[in-house]
């Protein structure tokens, strides 16, 4: 499913840490058994087998992916109250952000002109405490310098 915003995100991830992936296209309108196999909870995409084994969830892939291959960029800070304040903020991009967004793609009218105002809200509320997070300032990110809550925005 190329289009899926959660498989790019485990692509992009793979290919900021360097990591080679052999990448297998799913029909999500006629699933496979492979699907049906290594995701059989959700049968959604996107799934990362490696060696054998399954996992589930993009951004539990994203930070499997950040443990497992520690070469550079982390994604991750070691502090643990930094790290939940990360995932909180990544899980909001992950759901509230991006559930508005599908619905500015998708709607017209007045239900357009309302999810457009919810999308700014929101990304608005990320935009105020994201500075209570990086309180040094928004640093320029390349390659080297890139954190789980970039890969997720
Ligand atoms: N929370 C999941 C969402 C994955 C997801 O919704 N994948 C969609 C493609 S964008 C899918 O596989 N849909 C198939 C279905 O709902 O049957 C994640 O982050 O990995």
């Amino acid at each position: 499913m190329w289009a899926s915003p959660f498989v790019r995100l485990v692509k992009l991830t793979l290919e900021i840490k360097g990591i080679q992936y052999e990448y297998v296209e799913e029909d999500l309108v006629n699933k496979s058994l492979v699907l049906h196999k290594y995701n059989p909870v959700h049968k959604k995409v996107p799934v990362l087998v490696v060696n054998g084994k399954p996992l589930v969830e993009s951004l539990i892939i994203l930070e499997y992916i950040d443990e497992t291959w520690k070469n550079s960029p982390r994604f991750l800070p070691e502090n643990p109250y930094k790290k939940a304040q990360l995932r909180f903020w990544c899980s909001f991009v992950h759901e509230q952000v991006f559930e508005t967004m599908m619905l500015v793609l998708t709607s017209n009218g007045e239900e357009e002109e309302k999810a457009v105002k919810e999308f700014f809200e929101r990304i608005s509320t990320l935009e105020v405490e994201i500075k209570n997070i990086f309180p040094e300032g928004i640093q320029v990110i390349d390659q080297k310098n890139v954190g789980l809550l970039d890969v997720c925005f």
